[in-house]
């Protein structure tokens, strides 16, 4: 193995021997995509919120996101509008961290995302464990750069990525599920790229 990727997590689908799922074409630069306007965000005053079903809600500044144990992740992105980005190695903390720091309740299982301009997206909380997941800041060493969602993404590399939802700001643990921005507006809820659940039929 690149000795660059020794102490990584490698998400299982970099390990498929076609890693581009069907209906996706590979792209080398990094495309910008999201709805709406990036926000402007004052790290001083920006916070990572884990809320709803939890033993102890957390509220992290970006010093003490920082202080958590790091984790980096080798993984795959796929976009439903048909790019796949290979190759990436994110940087951040684990969901798994997280969701252990709050002590999130055995009855919760969804996860919503919330981000900057009333974003948000939905995933069961299977989903959002597994060990490729994280919040990351940075991307093949380079800091997240705005368009990207500066300070912190979530990064789902299973699922499409309208779940990596950019300028992420809390995450909540909920008993129900509850469709977010794109999933409300045709995206399929759940948005598995290897079955191509792309939209609501
Ligand atoms: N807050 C927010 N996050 C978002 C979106 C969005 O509209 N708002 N779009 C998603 C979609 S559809 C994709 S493909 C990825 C794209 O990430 P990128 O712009 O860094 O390539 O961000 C996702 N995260
Ligand atoms: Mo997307």
């Amino acid at each position: 193995m690149d000795k660059s990727l020794e102490g990584i997590v490698t998400s299982e689908d970099t390990k498929r021997p076609i890693r581009i799922p069907p209906g996706q074409y590979q792209t080398i630069k990094w495309p910008v995509l999201h709805a709406g306007s990036v926000p402007r965000i004052n790290l001083d005053r920006w916070k990572l919120d884990l809320l709803g079903l939890v033993e102890k809600p957390v509220s992290l500044n970006w010093q003490e996101l920082q202080a958590q144990p790091h984790v980096r992740v080798f993984a795959d992105m796929h976009c439903v509008t048909r790019w796949s980005m290979l190759d990436n190695v994110w940087e951040g903390v684990s969901t798994r961290h997280l969701a252990d720091l709050a002590g999130v309740k055995s009855d919760a299982k969804f996860v919503i995302a919330h981000c900057a301009h009333g974003f948000t997206t939905n995933m069961p909380i299977a989903d959002f464990l597994g060990d490729d997941c994280l919040v990351a800041w940075s991307r093949n060493d380079q800091p997240l750069d705005p368009d990207h969602g500066w300070p912190l993404r979530l990064m789902i590399p299973k699922l499409y990525a309208w779940k990596s939802a950019k300028w992420l700001l809390g995450l909540e643990f909920a008993a129900t599920d509850e469709p977010g921005f794109w999933e409300q507006n045709g995206y399929h809820n759940h948005g598995d790229p290897w079955t191509e659940e792309r939209f609501w039929d």
